[in-house]
């Protein structure tokens, strides 16, 4: 898989020559570039953004070294044969979620524009949207200073999923096709234990000690919608909140320690 990522701080993305991705770039998997937005302004102040049309606070960026840019990444010469997907992170956006990385991860070629400022002028999404895929992706309801860090944290997410990028490949398996309890299965992560069996006076519990496996695994699916409904019950179908709810008020079962929003608070379940 390709990746270019255009930004006014390229230095921003230095961490993605590192660790997890250095790792799929040595083994070939990921062919990573990363373009200064500024090589293409056309000023000698090398100005990328201007006061917004209809007034209001903050700058936009400008699309005439934005088109630039992009023309000169799509058209470049050792790229793919086939044209991009454009993904543009903004907090606007659709959800970045791992449906969506799943189906980015298919991507032979990947350009991500990363926008500063109040964002970046419309036109410039309008108009590749005429030649290329373009997905304008949120990464979740939080506004950062710019795209980069979101940038970031999809191309993690999606080239992780790569055919041979991990190590161990079960364990992907099993997170995104999972029946039992976990994100494949539309539910929260159970908690997780390790050695020491006792420490600081808290305990393991029995149950994960015990070697009955059937046990451990309805236990586990029961943390799972314990967790999920007091903490994300977003995620549950009605008739699964429903089902909780009246499993909680017959068991009285306490939820582990966790903060729950006012409004996600369920009566019956805490
Ligand atoms: C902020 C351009 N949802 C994550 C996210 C993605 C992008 C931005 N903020 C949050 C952003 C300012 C300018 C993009």
């Amino acid at each position: 898989m390709r990746v270019d990522v255009v930004s006014i701080f390229p230095d921003y993305l230095a961490p993605l020559e590192l660790s997890l991705l250095g790792k799929a770039r040595e083994r070939g998997l990921v062919d990573l570039h990363i373009h200064d937005l500024r090589a293409w302004a056309h000023d000698r102040h090398r100005t990328v953004d201007d006061t917004p049309y209809g007034g209001g606070a903050g700058m936009v960026m400008k699309p005439e070294p934005w088109g630039d840019a992009l023309d000169a990444v799509i058209e470049s010469s050792s790229a793919p044969a086939g044209p991009p997907v454009l993904v543009v992170p903004t907090p606007s956006g659709m959800p970045f979620d791992q449906a969506v990385a799943e189906q980015l991860t298919r991507a032979e070629w990947l350009v991500f524009a990363c926008g500063r400022y109040e964002g970046i002028d419309q036109r410039v999404v309008d108009h590749y949207a005429e030649r290329l895929e373009v997905r304008e992706l949120s990464l979740g309801d939080v506004v950062l200073n710019g795209g980069e860090v979101a940038a970031m944290a999809m191309i993690e997410a999606v080239v992780r999923l790569l055919p041979g990028f991990v190590g161990n490949p079960e364990s992907l398996q099993e997170e995104s096709h999972s029946t039992g309890a976990g994100l494949g299965a539309g539910l929260l992560e159970y908690p997780v234990y390790t050695k020491p069996a006792s420490w600081r006076g808290l305990e393991v519990p029995e149950v994960l000690r015990s070697g009955d496996h059937s046990r451990v695994e309805q236990w586990r699916l029961d943390q799972a919608r314990r967790r999920t409904v007091a903490r994300r019950p977003d995620l549950l179908t009605p008739a699964a909140l429903a089902d909780a709810r009246i499993e909680a008020s017959v068991h009285e079962y306490p939820v582990s320690t966790c903060a729950t929003s006012e409004k996600r608070t369920l009566g019956g379940v805490r």
